[in-house]
């Protein structure tokens, strides 16, 4: 069994986080993760407060374990589901995509763990100065909105850079990622990815059956131009968008292009006009199962790899 500082401080088993998927994460996915001994987390995205409360209640029927909530920064909905979040006593809250400052006091007064996603050292140390809980080291080979640094190289440098616990996020889908990344100094993981084929989550069968059939190379980013980019699959979608952006549309033409993609992708399972968001493990998952079982199932590899870790000193 390994269990680490974040399982003392959120309460939980396994020392291991869903990641915030926007239009993905919903009640029913996070008290599934929660229920099976991780941290399962409601995903804000671009929606309004009244949502977020809703999947929280949810959430809360389908279990008494603890559950977080994640705020996409860019929201406009930003401020109102930080306020929703403070109302309905949410014990753990993540960040994303920007910089959480302005609701940090507020938040501690709750009594709130804010555990900020975090691309840079310059973000962890100021994180650590507003008293965020603990910080989540996001590399780019995540899905979704990336930062510039890969995990083998942001987390050892986020672990230097602050005395608070460290949770890896980013290419990591079985024990031997969750094994890298308590080597690199981390003490917990967050998975999205390996979540989509969760029975729990409820995806399109056009997205799940993609992400079961990918392969190495199957994923690109795109939207550096407009200064938001996103990893998503290789598709029709995504080629005709780093098209534009490289070629012909302004900026106007590429913001209205993308405009709906995510929710086009998730809830119709659109294969021309959808953004099919995943990280580069998506080759690694190969079946659909439980949350619970996922979550069991990467920890119980990772105990044999740490285990055998001291052969290797002589
Ligand atoms: O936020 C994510 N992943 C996301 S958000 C999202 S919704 C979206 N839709 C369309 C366009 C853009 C986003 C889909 N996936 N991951 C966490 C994350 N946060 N990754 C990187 C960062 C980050 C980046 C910069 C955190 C802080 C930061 O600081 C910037 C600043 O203000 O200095």
């Amino acid at each position: 069994m390994i269990r680490s500082a974040i399982c003392d401080m959120l309460g939980i088993t396994y020392p291991v986080f869903q990641g915030g998927m926007a239009w993905i994460a919903d009640g029913k996915l996070a008290a599934a993760v929660s229920g099976g001994g991780g941290l399962g987390i409601i995903a804000a995205g671009n929606a309004p407060g009244d949502y977020v409360r809703e999947q929280i209640r949810i959430a809360r029927s389908l279990t008494e374990k603890p559950i977080g909530v994640n705020i996409m920064l860019m929201s406009p909905f930003a401020d109102d589901v930080a306020q929703v979040v403070v109302e309905e006593s949410v014990p753990v809250v993540t960040t994303g995509a920007g910089n959480p400052s302005k609701y940090m006091k507020a938040w501690k007064e709750a009594d709130i763990r804010v555990i900020p996603v975090v691309a840079s050292v310059a973000m962890a140390k100021l994180m650590t100065r507003l008293g965020a809980s603990a910080l989540i080291a996001e590399g780019g080979e995540s899905g979704g909105h990336v930062g510039e640094l890969t995990t083998m190289v942001l987390v050892p440098q986020i672990c230097d850079a602050t005395t608070l616990p460290v949770i890896a996020a980013g290419g990591i889908a079985d024990g031997r990622g969750v094994a890298a990344a308590f080597m690199l100094g981390a003490c917990g993981v967050q998975m999205g990815t390996r979540f989509l084929s969760a029975y729990e989550c409820t995806i399109h069968p056009n997205y799940k059956e993609k992400i079961l059939k990918a392969t190495d190379l199957c994923t690109m980013v795109t939207g550096k131009r407009l200064g938001h980019p996103v990893r998503s699959l290789r598709t029709q979608f995504a080629r005709e968008y780093a098209k534009g952006e490289y070629g012909a549309m302004d900026d106007a033409q590429l913001e209205a292009f993308g405009t709906g993609a995510l929710r086009r992708a998730v809830q119709e399972g659109d294969n021309e006009r959808g953004c099919f968001l995943s990280g580069q493990i998506a080759s690694m998952v190969r079946k659909e199962q439980s949350a619970a079982e996922i979550v069991k199932e990467v920890m119980e590899q990772a105990e044999p790899i740490l285990r055998r870790a001291p052969e290797w000193v002589k």
